[in-house]
């Protein structure tokens, strides 16, 4: 056995799945994974993908006992995220479980979470049912490990599924594959003192099936079933497969990502509807057809930890969106509400200057397509609709230029019109195509400090030379 610091052994799990999702097998064929175990034609697919592509923008929620917790254990802070404070300090189960207890979260509102996160501009919630830690966030009828064991008698999965209903917004479970509580999940964690003599994965396997029927049935339609903890020996391939089968027959329309099992075995369709780099934006995204999504923390935990205040900026968040929506993928942004119930004042105040950011700029970011320029642009990103024979071009400028014009390089083809995205009056810009490409005459102050967007329709099919 080679000697691994235990920093390193709790970092090992991250690494390996930011490997794997980094490494998600790239296919640019139209219709990548296991769908096609289910006879669904491309056209099928691109109707069941068609909200998330739209969506561009989501928010991912990581609440649960270990928010109780707040990365503090005996006085002792975990050095790791929030969420894996069991595992990273080694805490019994039978001492984990005195969160239980405690965990009493009456400031929780569904209506003000689904508010926040509508008025960011996010299309959709992606919460944990489930963690590592096995604990339901959910009453669950085949487990007291859940939140019908807590002080607070509710279900705030089905007040989300509600308030998400009326504001439009689409519901999505975060479920783990992985469950350090579970007495027949393998392998035993080592310091779970309640283990099973006798574990049985098989009927462990049933057990997580039962969860996702009871998630899958009860709360109505949902948008995606985000599977994670997939990288541990015991959870195969065929496995994967057999549980995107089994979630899939239970809502048709529900996309499954990649972390249903990511490690596919050579020759193997890859499994899931989209992959799941996490905590990165790739560099060129996976070219057309492939659909991806970028999740990410706002600090550096995905569960709260009352000690981590290291928190992107907004502008570091509004421009990964745009990175992110350049390249065609979408943007999984994490809050990590307290044990009380609320999202962090600092989560809050980034969210409400994003949705400042997009309720001037969404157009540009919604139903948007992958960047039509092979290089990256000096001064900023680009963004693309199509519809027919018209093309527009959403040039999203950092770095404003100082006198007065901006030039696209490689642009050959003259647009039929330029402007302002926050001019609602649509002032035409003045253009004209040389040799370094077009160039555009702006105005000299930038309408956006953290990005301004400039719009472009054309009439005519792009000339671009780079
Ligand atoms: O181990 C989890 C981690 O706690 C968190 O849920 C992230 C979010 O994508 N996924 C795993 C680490 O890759």
């Amino acid at each position: 056995m080679i000697p691994v610091s235990s920093h390193l052994r709790r970092l090992l799990p991250c690494l390996l799945v930011l490997i794997l999702g980094m490494a998600w097998p790239v296919r640019a064929e139209k219709a990548p994974g296991a769908g096609s175990f289910l006879n669904e034609t491309p056209a099928q697919r691109d109707a069941r993908m068609k909200w998330f592509r739209e969506a561009r923008f989501g928010l991912f929620i990581h609440w649960g006992l270990y928010s109780q917790a707040a990365g503090e254990w005996d006085g002792r802070q975990t050095s790791g995220a929030g969420e894996w404070i069991m595992n990273d300090l080694k805490i019994p189960d039978s001492h984990y479980a005195k969160l239980v207890p405690q965990f009493n979260p009456v400031k929780f509102d569904a209506r003000q979470w689904v508010a926040l996160a509508k008025n960011a501009g996010m299309k959709y919630i992606v919460i944990t049912s489930k963690h590592h830690d096995g604990f339901g966030l959910y009453p669950s009828a085949l487990t007291d490990w859940c939140i019908k064991s807590t002080p607070f008698q509710r279900d705030p999965l089905k007040e989300l599924a509600a308030a998400c209903r009326e504001a439009g917004i689409t519901l999505c479970f975060y479920h783990s594959i992985m469950d350090w509580h579970h007495p027949d999940y393998l392998p035993v964690k080592s310091w779970n003192d309640e283990a099973n003599p006798n574990p049985d994965f098989d009927r462990y396997v049933a057990y997580l099936k039962g969860e996702l029927k009871e998630l899958l049935t009860r709360y109505g339609p949902l948008g995606i079933l985000w599977f994670d903890g997939d990288w541990e020996k015991t959870w195969t391939y065929d496995r994967g497969l057999d549980l995107y089968k089994y979630v899939r027959g239970l809502q048709p329309q529900i996309i499954v990502n990649n972390r249903v099992h990511r490690h596919v075995p050579a020759g193997k369709p890859s499994l899931g509807d989209y992959g799941t780099p996490e905590q990165t934006i790739p560099a060129n995204g996976y070219g057309p057809g492939v659909d991806w999504e970028t999740c990410m923390t706002m600090n550096d935990t995905w569960g709260f930890k009352k000690q981590d205040q290291n928190w992107k900026s907004p502008e570091i968040l509004i421009r990964n969106l745009i990175d992110i929506a350049s390249k065609g993928g979408n943007y999984l942004l994490n809050v990590g509400p307290t044990g009380e119930g609320l999202i962090p004042e600092a989560s809050v105040e980034r969210l409400q200057s994003m949705g400042d950011w997009m309720r001037v700029n969404g157009e540009a970011i919604y139903s948007t397509t992958a960047s039509p320029f092979q290089q990256q642009l000096p001064w900023g990103r680009c963004t693309k609709k199509t519809k027919g024979r018209a093309t527009t071009l959403y040039w999203h400028v950092f770095n404003w230029p100082a006198g007065g014009e901006l030039t696209v390089p490689g642009l050959k083809t003259s647009p039929r019109k330029v402007w302002l995205l926050s001019d609602k009056k649509k002032h035409a810009l003045a253009t004209k195509v040389s040799e370094n490409g077009l160039s555009i005459a702006v105005p000299n102050a930038a309408p956006d400090a953290i990005s301004s967007t400039i719009v472009a329709q054309f009439n005519k099919p792009l000339d671009i030379s780079q």
